[in-house]
């Protein structure tokens, strides 16, 4: 038997929940066979309330493990926590010249908690190197709005221009992840392929144990898209996965809960509604 191959170009998160962590937990649950190549460790500091600390991993070492897992031949790739513009553009030059079928860009600039973009110069890196290579590209409101050069979006009708314009950036496919900032009394996601906008819309979880939640859907979109599914039935998916993920987070210490990425195969999905907006 063989399996699809599934790559994910990103941070690790020594915490367990998010980064190279949640993808692979993801990609494992959905069946597919997952590979890594690591740009940043991220540690937790217990004697500062659990503060971020971000290191790079030197650009050699990253190039070689891109070489590495792309040569195998992937089905798809993701990119997640990618620290600088030398590391977006290698990551993104490597994606096209592998003529890799599915390629997922999360466009990683901050981690919950933290307010500062990773590094300023990132944003026009991406939009360069890596938005006009993606089938799928899935920001979180402040992503989308650093993206598309407007505020961030607060309603679903602000997410609809703003994934407008991302569109126009190059990426084939936008999914804006609403969580918790939105204006809305669902847990909303919005998804654009060019033509129709369709909102993905589940019972809000009352929980502060969503860690990882914004890598873990675009985990599960890469997975079902190596898997064969559509676009759209990929993000459907995926969304009624990282659903179940974030209903049953759980408390790992004070300062962190992670989703459980294999909560929808133990436990079943929320239910999921789309509807043309
Ligand atoms: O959730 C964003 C994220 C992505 N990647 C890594 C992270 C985080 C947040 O902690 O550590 C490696």
């Amino acid at each position: 038997m063989t399996l699809k191959k599934t790559l994910t170009i990103a941070g690790s998160d020594t915490s367990g929940g998010a980064g190279i962590q949640a993808d692979l937990k993801t990609f494992q649950e959905l069946g597919t066979y997952g590979m890594t190549a690591l740009t940043v460790v991220v540690t937790m500091d217990p004697d500062n309330n659990w503060s971020h600390n971000v290191y790079s991993l030197p650009i050699d070492i990253v190039k070689s493990q891109i070489k590495t897992a792309l040569s195998t031949g992937i089905d798809a790739v993701k990119t997640g926590m990618l620290s600088t513009e030398e590391i977006i553009q290698t990551a993104g030059e490597a994606i096209s010249e592998s003529g890799t079928e599915h390629v997922v860009i999360d466009p990683v600039m901050v981690c919950k908690g933290e307010d500062e973009v990773l590094n300023p110069g990132t944003v026009g890196a991406m939009i360069e190197y890596l938005l006009p290579r993606a089938e799928v590209v899935t920001p979180n409101l402040f992503e989308a709005g650093q993206l598309a050069g407007m505020k961030t979006p607060g309603t679903v009708e602000q997410m609809k221009t703003v994934a407008e314009k991302i569109h126009s950036l190059g990426a084939k496919n936008v999914v804006i992840k609403g969580g918790k900032q939105l204006q809305h009394d669902k847990a909303a996601d919005l998804f654009y392929d060019g033509t129709t906008h369709l909102l993905l819309e589940s019972e809000k979880t009352d929980t502060h144990y969503n860690h990882g939640a914004g890598c873990t859907f675009a985990a599960a979109i890469t997975a079902n898209l190596a898997n064969g599914q559509d676009t759209r039935s990929a993000v459907v998916e995926a969304k009624k996965f990282v659903a179940a993920a974030i209903a049953n987070g759980w408390k790992l210490n004070e300062y962190v809960g992670p989703v459980m990425h294999g909560a929808k195969s133990r436990f079943g999905a929320p239910d999921v509604t789309t509807t043309e907006v």
